[in-house]
């Protein structure tokens, strides 16, 4: 069937990485547009999970085997995604991370597939990265923008830490901090001295676009 969103909505909530990537190939046969597959179809079965997870009627290992079938599907998804990008001139670049003593990776891998696929140069540190090693990084890749997600409220500290560490680094001018992840809000990102917030993949390209469009209008004044 021709986006079979229901069936991909399950494969997650059941935690079933063969028939989740499976459903993702079935979609890109016919013609699905990738994005389409996962705003529709795969992430709300991570959503369905969340809260399922939270009212106790689901644990830890259902949680992670539907991370599993999550990433399963990503791994069809994501070369398709990526591949418009590939072809174009560099945007920008990006220095992307979870925060230290966080281990959420979909939201933030997602989040730099969608920026590779519209051009930009995605540096992704992964998961658990301490604050230094976000500022490090932007200095020697000459970062325009650092992306800090976080999914913990106890981790979404971390994200201070990075605009902390960039500003003793010296590199708090020349660098856009973008924060993200389900419990962080603008009114943190604001809180924090970061330039910008992103409920999700899709507006944190336009948010990066729009910084970058930004600071070149100001540089060439
Ligand atoms: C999958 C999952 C896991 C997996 C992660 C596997 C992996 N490889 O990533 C596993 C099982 C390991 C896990 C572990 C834990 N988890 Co968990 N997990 C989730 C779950 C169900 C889905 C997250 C996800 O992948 N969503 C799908 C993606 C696409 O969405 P997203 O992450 O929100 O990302 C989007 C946006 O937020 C945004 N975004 C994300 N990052 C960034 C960054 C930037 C710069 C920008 C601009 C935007 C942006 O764009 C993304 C794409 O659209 C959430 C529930 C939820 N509703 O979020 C709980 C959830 C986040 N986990 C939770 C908890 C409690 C835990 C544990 C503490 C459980 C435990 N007792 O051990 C551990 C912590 C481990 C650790 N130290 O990090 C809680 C957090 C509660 C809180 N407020 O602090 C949640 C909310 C579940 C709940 N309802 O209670 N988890």
């Amino acid at each position: 069937m021709l986006g079979d969103f229901a069936a991909m909505r399950q494969s997650i909530f059941d935690g079933a990485p063969e028939s989740a990537a499976s459903l993702a190939k079935q979609a890109l046969v016919a013609g699905v547009p990738p994005l389409e597959a996962i705003d529709q179809g795969f992430a709300p079965g991570m959503a369905d999970v969340g809260e399922q997870y939270a009212q106790h009627n689901m644990f830890l290992p259902d949680m992670l085997a539907s991370a599993e079938a999550m990433k399963a599907a990503m791994s069809v998804l994501e070369p398709e995604l990526k591949r418009h990008g590939e072809q174009r001139a560099t945007a920008g670049t990006v220095v992307l991370g979870t925060t230290k003593g966080d281990i959420h990776e979909i939201g933030k891998t997602l989040v730099g597939t969608l920026l590779t696929a519209n051009g930009f140069k995605v540096h992704d540190l992964g998961v658990d990265v301490a604050s230094e090693e976000f500022a490090a990084k932007a200095r020697e890749l000459k970062a325009d923008i650092v992306g800090v997600s976080a999914l913990l409220t106890t981790t979404m500290r971390g994200q201070k830490a990075v605009v902390e560490a960039l500003e003793r680094a010296g590199l708090r001018s020349s660098v856009k901090v973008i924060v993200g992840g389900a419990p962080v809000t603008r009114r943190w990102a604001e809180e924090i001295g970061a330039d910008g917030y992103a409920k999700d993949a899709v507006s944190a390209v336009t948010l990066v676009k729009d910084l970058l469009e930004h600071r070149f209008a100001l540089d060439s004044r």
